[in-house]
C-alpha cells in the first residue's frame, strides 16, 4: 500500500517546520489507516529527512532546524517501532557513534547520528568524552557494520587513530571506521587508516552506504 501524496506534504512540512504533534498525528493517522509501519517509515519520515538534508547541505536552513526535525522524527520512528522488525529498523546498517575521549563538543556528532537515523541507519550514540575502552565493550555487544569518530580538537583528533588500531586488533572481523569533525582532513583520515572521512553530515550517509555495500560486494 502506498502513502498518500498529502500525508507524504504533510510530514515533510511537519518536520521542516518542527511541529511534532503534527508528525504524531500524521504518524497516528496512517497506522490507522492501516498503512505499512515501514511505508511510513522509508516513504513517510526516511523521505522527508531526506529532502531536509538536501536543503541544509544546499543552505536553505540551519543546524538547529535539521536537530528539530531529526528528533522529531525520531518521535514518529518510536511510534512505529512495535510495528517494525529488527530487520526493518537496521535495514541500511547499525552505527555505533561518539565524540572521542577528552572532547565535549556534541552537535556535528549529533547532526552525524541524525542523518544516519534519518537515512534508515540504527544509531547507537555513545555521547561525548567516550573512552577506548567503551568504544570496544559496544562494538562487542552490538557488533555494529560501522563506528563514527568525531573529534573537534587537534588535540584529541589524534585518539581517533588509537581507536581504529585498538579496535582492528581486538576484532577478527572489525567494522568500518569513519572520521570526522572540524580539525579533521582527508589527508589526517587516510594518515591514521580510517575507512573513510567526511567533511559533513550528508555526506557520511552516502559515505556509509559506499563501505558497506563495498564490505557486501
Ligand atoms: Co569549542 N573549540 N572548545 N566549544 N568550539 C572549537 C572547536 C574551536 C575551533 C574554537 C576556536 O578556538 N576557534 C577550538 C578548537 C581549537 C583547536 O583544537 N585547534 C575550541 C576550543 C579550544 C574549546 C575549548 C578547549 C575552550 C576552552 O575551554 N578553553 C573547550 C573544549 C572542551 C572539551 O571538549 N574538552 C571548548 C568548549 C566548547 C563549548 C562547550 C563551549 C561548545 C561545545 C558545545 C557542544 O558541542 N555541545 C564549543 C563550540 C560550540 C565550539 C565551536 C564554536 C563550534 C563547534 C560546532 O558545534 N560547530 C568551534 C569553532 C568552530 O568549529 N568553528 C569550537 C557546528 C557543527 C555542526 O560543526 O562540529 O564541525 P562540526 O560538525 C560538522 C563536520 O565537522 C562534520 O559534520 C558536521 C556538519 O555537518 N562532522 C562529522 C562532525 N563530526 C563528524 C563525524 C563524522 C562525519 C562528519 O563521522 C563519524
Amino acid at each position: 500500500m502506498n502513502i498518500p501524496q498529502e500525508m507524504l506534504n504533510g510530514l515533510y512540512l511537519s518536520l521542516r517546520e518542527t511541529d511534532l504533534g503534527e508528525v504524531e498525528r500524521l504518524v497516528a493517522c496512517g497506522l490507522e489507516q492501516n498503512i505499512p509501519p515501514r511505508v511510513i517509515l522509508k516513504e513517510g519520515l526516511i523521505g522527508a529527512m531526506n529532502l531536509i538534508g538536501r536543503e541544509f547541505k544546499a543552505g536553505e536552513i540551519w543546524v538547529p532546524d535539521v536537530l528539530l526535525a531529526a528528533r522529531n522524527m525520531n518521535r514518529g520512528i518510536e511510534m512505529l517501532k512495535a510495528g517494525l522488525s529488527d530487520n526493518e529498523i537496521t535495514a541500511r546498517g547499525k552505527l555505533v557513534i561518539g565524540t572521542v575521549k577528552g572532547d565535549i563538543h556534541d552537535i556535528g556528532k549529533n547532526l552525524v547520528g541524525m542523518m544516519m537515523t534519518g537515512a534508515g541507519f540504527q544509531v547507537i550514540d555513545l555521547g561525548t568524552d567516550v573512552p577506548r575502552a567503551r568504544f570496544l565493550e559496544v562494538v562487542d555487544r552490538e557488533k555494529p557494520d560501522l563506528v563514527g569518530l568525531s573529534a573537534l580538537l587537534t588535540t584529541t583528533m589524534l585518539e581517533m587513530k588509537a581507536i581504529i588500531t585498538t579496535v582492528r586488533e581486538t576484532f577478527p572481523d572489525p567494522p568500518k571506521i569513519i572520521v570526522g569533525g572540524a580539525p579533521v582532513t582527508e589527508r589526517f583520515a587516510s594518515e591514521i587508516g580510517a575507512d573513510g572521512y567526511s567533511a559533513d553530515a550528508v555526506l557520511a550517509v552516502s559515505l556509509a552506504d559506499r563501505l558497506l555495500s563495498s564490505g557486501r560486494g
